[in-house]
């Protein structure tokens, strides 16, 4: 089969982001855009040549046409064992399964995961190394660097390969396997929870709705839930998966998924809802009536953690992102385990899950995990807490209430300004930044400003550092406002606003979140002159 050698030239846009590079699909429909990206990951990890290769993405649009461009270079790149699940399909936590099941040396992932899709929408690649994990900074910045300076790529010339039938193909030295992208990843979930106890709960009568939102989560939702577990078929809504993602925007958050969070807080709801996004990664978990926090989510799994099988002896330590909040430490330290701060993006929990030194993770952008996989998974956060709520018999309500009345509340907001101008957003984080040295020791809100820096990160395990990673301050009471720059956004620039406030006193833990942390919302407009510099007089989504 002969190897064809391409002449191309760098894109000075390929540096990726949080979580891979994501592209508006125009974008990466240019000639040579994917090749020149694929052949700079050839270039980077020499391990793949000889080696066994995963691919999939979570099915939206370009995601058939790239697979085939990847299946091509591949095999030109010397790859010995391409495996691509069934259909080209693949939700980003079972990849990572996958990769860690046959030790292959790593993946391409292929998803703008909580994005839009379509062709007006976005894409994105990425590749997760041997341990199953996003690669590090260190590997992307190389990546990125090759990409700059790139001159040429390798391709063979094939027909298109059927992704539709399980079962092994040839193409030049390379063999392709088409894998059943489900099954793997479902008796992984099984292996891990206590399915008997969540199925006697659903026999005993109580409604569960999962809201897959038309993107990949669907046919695992199908396999696990209604299949094994024994749910109604009404039971998950949005099931089937479509490559624009039915025009809706698969981010799990009150926002994007109101139907559900209408259905759950309408007379009469299910006892308990949850929503996915595009690639499965993220979760939302909402009891009737009842929303939880991504950061309490984490705190009340760690806390719960011995309910579930694979856990009942005991985990190792937490780890969360800086901008989730502070509630998952409280448990760490009565459990007296390590607790983890680490900057948004969840290859920076790959080094503290390969040490054994963390058994969860959490992010405030509704990712939970544990080290079962090395990525955030959606359905295995509702999984704990069906676990949890099974075993304990008692409503998602009544869990997190006890949980704030054992360990307080960690009232939690974050405000995004989505798709504003590039410029201004860096005016503004610029402004706060300015403002630090004097704010220092400064009496604010009733306490005093005990740290105002720009934070910076470095690796227990390996060393790395990373600065630059959220402008944070933080009172001597606790309470907290960090501003971020997104790292996914395709267009403009977003920025993040986290706010929290720590709360012990039984009658102040039921107030509306908005409500009681209000003073800070102030003080973060003001301090940041957000509505001034941005041109916008509200938040374009609050979580
Ligand atoms: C990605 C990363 C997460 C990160 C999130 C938000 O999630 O994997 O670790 O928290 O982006 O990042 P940002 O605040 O920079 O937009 P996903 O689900 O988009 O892959």
């Amino acid at each position: 089969m002969e190897i064809k050698t391409i002449t191309t030239q760098p894109f000075d846009d390929q540096r990726p982001g949080t979580s891979g590079l994501r592209k508006k699909v125009a974008q990466m429909q240019q000639p040579n855009y994917l090749e020149n990206y694929v052949q700079s990951i050839f270039e980077i990890l020499p391990e793949l040549v000889g080696g066994a290769l995963i691919v999939g993405g979570d099915g939206r649009f370009y995601n058939d046409i790239a697979i085939q461009t990847i299946v091509r270079m591949a095999a030109a790149n010397g790859v010995k064992r391409l495996m691509v699940g069934q259909n080209g399909i693949l939700s980003t936590p079972a990849a990572s399964a996958v990769i860690r099941k046959f030790e292959a040396e790593g993946g391409l992932i292929l998803s703008a995961s909580h994005n839009p899709a379509g062709p007006d929408g976005d894409f994105g690649i990425k590749f997760n190394g041997h341990h199953g994990g996003p690669a590090s900074e260190t590997i992307t910045e190389a990546i990125y660097k090759f990409s700059q300076s790139i001159s040429s790529y390798k391709i063979v010339e094939s027909h298109d390969i059927d992704l539709s039938t399980t079962g092994s193909q040839q193409l030049g030295e390379m063999e392709i396997i088409i894998f059943d992208p489900i099954t793997d990843y479902a008796d992984l979930m099984e292996s891990i929870f206590d399915f008997d106890a969540i199925k006697a709960w659903i026999t005993k009568g109580h409604s569960l709705r999962f809201d897959a939102m038309h993107a990949v989560t669907g046919p695992y939702a199908t396999e696990i839930l209604q299949k094994r577990l024994g749910a109604p078929a009404d039971a998950i809504i949005n099931g089937t998966p479509l490559s624009d993602f039915g025009g809706g925007h698969p981010d799990p958050n009150l926002v994007h998924a109101k139907v559900l969070v209408d259905e759950l807080y309408s007379d009469g709801g299910p006892d308990f809802g949850a929503a996915s996004d595009g690639d499965g990664d993220r979760n939302m978990i909402l009891g009737n009536h009842f929303f939880v926090t991504p950061s309490d989510s984490l705190a009340i799994i760690a806390a719960n953690a011995q309910l579930i099988p694979r856990y009942k002896s005991g985990i190792n330590g937490i780890a969360r992102s800086m901008p989730t909040s502070s509630a998952a430490d409280r448990v760490a330290e009565k459990l007296g385990i390590e607790m983890h701060e680490t900057p948004t993006g969840w290859k920076f929990f790959g080094n503290l899950l390969d040490a054994g030194r963390v058994t969860f993770c959490g992010e405030e952008s509704f990712g939970t995990s544990s080290d079962h996989v090395r990525e955030k998974d959606g359905i295995w956060a509702v999984l704990c807490w069906l676990n949890i709520i099974a075993a304990r018999n008692e409503s998602v309500a009544q869990i997190v209430e006890s949980h704030w009345q054992e360990y307080g509340r960690t009232y939690y907001t974050r405000h995004d300004y989505e798709e504003i101008d590039l410029e201004s957003a860096k005016g503004v984080m610029a402004h706060i930044e300015s403002q630090f040295e004097a704010l220092r020791g400064e009496a604010r809100l009733g306490s005093k400003v005990k740290t105002a820096d720009n934070f910076s990160y470095s690796d227990p395990v390996d060393g790395s550092q990373s600065h630059n990673q959220g402008l944070r301050i933080i009172l001597e009471n606790g309470s907290r406002v960090v501003f971020r720059l997104s790292g996914t956004g395709t267009v403009g620039a977003t920025l993040r606003i986290y706010i929290e406030k720590y709360e012990s006193r039984l009658e102040k833990l039921g107030e509306e979140t908005q409500i009681a942390l209000s003073e800070l919302i102030n003080f973060a407009e003001q301090i940041s002159e957000i509505k001034q510099r941005t041109g916008r007089d509200a938040p374009s989504v609050i979580t």
